[in-house]
């Protein structure tokens, strides 16, 4: 009887940190001998230019990170070719940071990372999408003119002659409606850090 109540014990015990999506650690969270007492998670993030997960590569972009357990003096982490500044720390759900994409930064998905001083982290799978500017003619305004060039490159592939990378703003070989949904994100606006 013994062994199964100890049995039983360690299944409620591990249902209480049993979290669903992303969470920070709380293997590792052994300071004064208490688990779990900084668990966390991290919700969405928004670019909040657009008010999207998008950013676009190469560029200076702002971010809103929201979550639980954010301390002061996180570290952000979005792999490859995204460089974060410091975080700025509005409350325990809600950090701030100004992003610096590469022009060579992978285009697709990102998973962003928080880790908190105390090394605790929490990671939020696909948070956000890089893409390339739809400031097709580079003169740091997103207006009729890059549309003009959409509009000229739309149902191209890569597989025609003539085609241009740039033009695909998602990355995945064809101008459609995937690329023009990320065009009005900015349509109209001067780009950010431009
Ligand atoms: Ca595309």
């Amino acid at each position: 009887m013994k062994s199964v109540i100890s049995a039983l014990c360690a299944v409620v015990a591990m249902s209480a940190f049993a979290q669903s999506g992303p969470t920070f650690r709380t293997a590792t969270d052994v300071r004064d001998g208490v688990r779990g007492s900084l668990v966390g998670t991290v919700t969405s993030v928004m670019e909040t230019t657009t008010n999207s997960t998008i950013i676009v590569e190469p560029g200076v972009q702002d971010i809103q990170v929201t979550g639980t357990g954010f301390q002061q003096g996180a570290v952000l982490n979005l792999g490859s070719g995204i460089t974060s500044g410091p975080t700025v720390l509005i409350d325990a759900m809600h950090l701030k940071a100004t992003l610096t994409v590469d022009a060579t930064a992978a285009l697709g998905p990102r998973d962003i990372t928080v880790t908190n001083p105390d090394q605790l982290s929490g990671t939020l799978r696909k948070a956000l999408k890089v893409v390339r500017t739809p400031d097709l003619n580079g003169n740091c305004t997103v207006d009729g003119i890059d549309l003009n060039v959409l509009a000229r490159a739309w149902a191209t592939t890569s597989a025609d002659p003539g085609f241009s990378p740039q033009w695909d703003l998602t990355g995945d070989d064809v101008v459609d409606g995937n690329d023009l949904a990320v065009f009005v994100q900015y349509f109209g606006r001067r780009m950010p850090g431009c």
